[in-house]
């Protein structure tokens, strides 16, 4: 993909690039809009995102690595939430340059209170994002207003839905990164293994399909993960942290937990190219959100 009009015997960047915002402005979906693959899974629920995720683009001049954060957890109290708040903040010391998404037409207290937690010196730049969700008319006194609030690099309205202005947003963003050879091969897509990608896609299709409360009591992981050739073999659990939650995840006759296991399974052999069996269990581990131990074991770092 050519994501800049810069001349190949322009001198090659790479740098990383830490995308944050508050939950549900759209950071996972601009992410893989960007880089053109479903890396980091979404929902129309907030606090999807659980880890830090490096989603890399390479061109011929330029390697963006995207640092796709949880949003900064306001919602539930939990150990998993502080967890999750301190990997926003490590992502923040690593990298070349900072995105801030906000919705447009949406900038209230919660958005001004991540400002406050960006460090000074790294380059901030302001995603404007899901225009298409706004008349024009609105949208053009909405970034005069925003321009105001801190002191921005760039300010970048997007939709990623649409795919609207991704290729100034990527052109815009390169001359932030520094000068220097791909860290990455070309082509890489992730820092994250197979094996964490397809616990993340079931986790998706939990966030999806299950009602409100559930999804946040459970995760997953991968018991067994085989490649015999193009055929990969992956048994997975989903752990759920009440016994209550069983009947939900695995629904009438077991409709809810198929419908899961194979909407994962369909994305997932499309990331992977190739066939996949699944089987996913459910397990109940009480309390799990809570249990510092529990999250270690369950991945969450
Ligand atoms: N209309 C519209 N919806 C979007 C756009 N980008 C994201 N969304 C929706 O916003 C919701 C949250 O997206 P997600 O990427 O998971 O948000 P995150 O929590 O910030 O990572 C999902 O339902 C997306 O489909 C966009 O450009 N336009
Ligand atoms: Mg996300």
């Amino acid at each position: 993909m050519a994501a800049n009009s810069a001349s190949p015997a322009e001198s090659f960047r790479c740098g990383a690039v830490a995308i944050i915002g508050r939950p549900n402005v759209g950071k996972s979906t601009l992410v893989n809009a960007l880089v053109g693959e479903r890396i980091s899974i979404t929902s129309s629920k907030p606090q999807t995102t659980r880890h830090r995720i490096r989603a890399i683009l390479t061109d011929a001049n330029t390697q963006f690595i995207f640092v796709d954060t949880p949003g900064f957890q306001t919602r539930h109290r939990s150990e998993l939430n502080k967890v999750m708040n301190q990997g926003v903040r490590l992502a923040l010391d690593e990298v070349d340059a900072i995105v801030l998404v906000v919705e447009a037409g949406r900038f209230d207290e919660e958005d001004k209170r991540l400002l406050s937690l960006v460090p000074a010196g790294i380059p901030l730049l302001l995603a404007v994002s899901k225009t298409d969700k706004v008349r024009r008319d609105q949208l053009v006194p909405f970034l005069q207003k925003i321009s105001g609030e801190a002191t921005f690099a760039e300010i970048i309205p997007v939709s990623s839905e649409k795919r609207r202005n991704l290729r100034e947003f990527l052109a815009t963003l390169r001359r932030y990164l520094p000068e220097q050879a791909a860290i990455y091969g070309p082509e890489e897509l992730t820092d994250r293994s197979e094996r964490f990608l397809a616990a993340e896609r079931i986790r998706e299709k939990l966030f999806r399909l299950l009602g409100e409360e559930v999804p946040y009591g459970t995760t997953v992981v991968i018991e067994k993960f085989e490649t015999e050739g193009k055929l990969r073999r992956i048994y997975a659990s989903i752990i759920i942290a009440k016994d209550s939650y069983k009947p939900i995840v695995i629904g009438a006759g077991g409709a809810k937990l198929k419908a899961v296991a194979s909407g994962a399974r369909i994305d997932l052999e499309r990331l992977f190219g190739g066939k996949i069996y699944l089987e996913v269990f459910v397990k109940v581990s009480s309390g799990w959100t809570d249990n510092v131990a529990s999250l270690a074991s369950l991945g969450y770092d």
